[in-house]
């Protein structure tokens, strides 16, 4: 049996120019596994803290030594000859090693860093593609793209005050045309962007970041740019959003600011929405509402999750804990999962796979800081999620991800499946 032989970290910059971790695992058969740890900036309050070094005189107080000496001086030694294909047991050793709730004494950067290096390092020595290695025999699913063409919010410094304004490709018959009907609407909106004399810059996810008169303009050449492409807005490409509410929640409700929507209260978002869902084929909406508003949010699913899919993500950040807890609460019927919102891979599975027992959808996502890492397109596939979140279709750190989609249907041939999540909804 190969066991562990080196672990090594090294900080390098993610697609913000901010410093990240990056983790290189060794096994004592040759095998080698590397994987870089992504970085949010619409944060959940209960997310698991990745650890800077906070001094100011390197990279304004982000850099990553202090993670990067963790890896060094504590996880190494310690996990040195232990067995890389016992996943749960090396993630728990790094919990444990940690001993905080939050994984801030090593860092959650450094350990998840560890953890999906140590995957990697397993599936490379028993020459197996990383989806198959985490997923086994099954994992044949290719997810549906969420692709994120307008950015505001966090993201942006535009007139938007919601983040997210992606479009799903859902009627696509695979993969790779799902990502073609995607890139030929990003390419059409960018066109209209162009023709209205509006700026074709893009956010941090690669998303357009023009300054519209408000959220429905941005739905408005959303649709425009569907058709533009020659597709069917609703039964080929859909839309998802994630206002990020959680970004301009106030004491007593919602501050649409940016926008010049108003103040509104949780019940006059979720109307507002109810009307967008009369308007436009919208099939998702992530984060409507804030990660505190569990109330609200219990109300918003029981008006609109007959309908739609309603992702929680700030609220629950990936962690089995809230989840369980929204579960219970009816507070929405899917969850959006990131890895580093919890800090290890098994954590991160049995996220999942509480989502998928009570009947919720997930969607595995990237980051707003991203770095070339596509260890989320495997995932997606492992876990059978059936969908994933990760950008727009530019920029090389989110194309990092279709690609690797890509060539992982290419792999399967004809045991891919790509199976439309949103049927119900889609018959506009
Ligand atoms: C989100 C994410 C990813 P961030 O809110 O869903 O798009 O953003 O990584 O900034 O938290
Ligand atoms: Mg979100």
């Amino acid at each position: 049996m190969p066991r562990i032989a080196t672990i090594t970290a090294l900080e390098i910059l993610d697609s913000r120019g901010n410093p990240t971790l990056r983790a290189r695992v060794t096994l004592d058969d040759g095998a080698i596994g590397v994987a870089s740890v992504p970085s949010g900036a619409s944060t959940g309050e209960n997310e698991a803290c990745e650890r800077r070094d906070n001094d100011p005189a390197r990279y304004g107080g982000k850099g990553v030594r202090g993670a990067v000496r963790a890896v060094a001086d504590t996880i190494a030694p310690s996990l040195r000859g232990a067995d890389p294909f016992a996943q749960p047991a090396i993630d728990a050793a790094l919990i444990a090693l940690d001993g905080t709730a939050d994984k801030s004494r090593l860092g959650a950067n450094a350990i998840l860093g560890v953890s999906m290096a140590v995957a990697r390092a397993a599936a490379s020595s028993c020459r197996r593609p990383l989806y198959a290695y985490l997923g086994g025999a099954n994992a044949c699913r290719l997810p549906v793209p969420m692709m994120n063409v307008i950015n505001g919010g966090a993201h942006a410094d535009n007139s938007l005050d919601f983040q997210e304004f992606m479009i799903v490709p859902h009627g696509a018959p695979r993969f790779a045309e799902a990502l073609r009907y995607g890139a030929e609407t990003f390419h059409a909106l960018r066109a209209l962007l162009k023709q209205r004399g509006l700026p074709t810059s893009v956010g941090d996810e690669g998303g357009f970041a023009p300054n519209l008169p408000g959220h429905e303009a941005a739905l408005d050449l959303i649709v425009e740019a569907i058709r533009a492409a020659g597709l069917r807005p609703g039964p080929d490409v859909a839309i998802a959003l994630d206002p990020a509410a959680s970004g301009f929640a106030v004491a007593d409700g919602y501050d649409l600011r940016r926008s010049g929507g108003g103040r509104k209260t949780s019940d006059e978002m979720t109307a507002m929405y109810a009307r967008w869902l009369d308007a436009y084929p919208i099939v998702s909406l992530e984060d409507g509402l804030g990660e505190h508003d569990w109330e609200g949010f219990r109300r918003h699913t029981e008006a609109l999750g007959g309908r739609i899919q309603i992702v929680g993500d700030d609220n629950y950040v990936t962690n089995p804990k809230f989840i369980a807890r929204g579960i219970t609460e009816h507070t929405t019927n899917a969850a959006l999962i990131k890895l580093n919102q919890i800090g290890t891979v098994t954590e991160t599975v049995a996220a999942v796979r509480m989502c998928q027992e009570a009947g919720w959808r997930t969607v595995v996502s990237h980051r707003s800081g991203e770095t070339e890492d596509a260890f989320i397109a495997d995932f997606a596939v492992a876990m059978g999620s059936g969908q994933i979140k990760t950008g727009s279709l530019c920029r090389g750190e989110r194309i990092a991800k279709y690609n690797r989609l890509l060539e992982i249907e290419q792999e399967l041939g004809e045991a891919a499946v790509f199976t439309n999540p949103f049927l119900r909804t889609s018959a506009r």
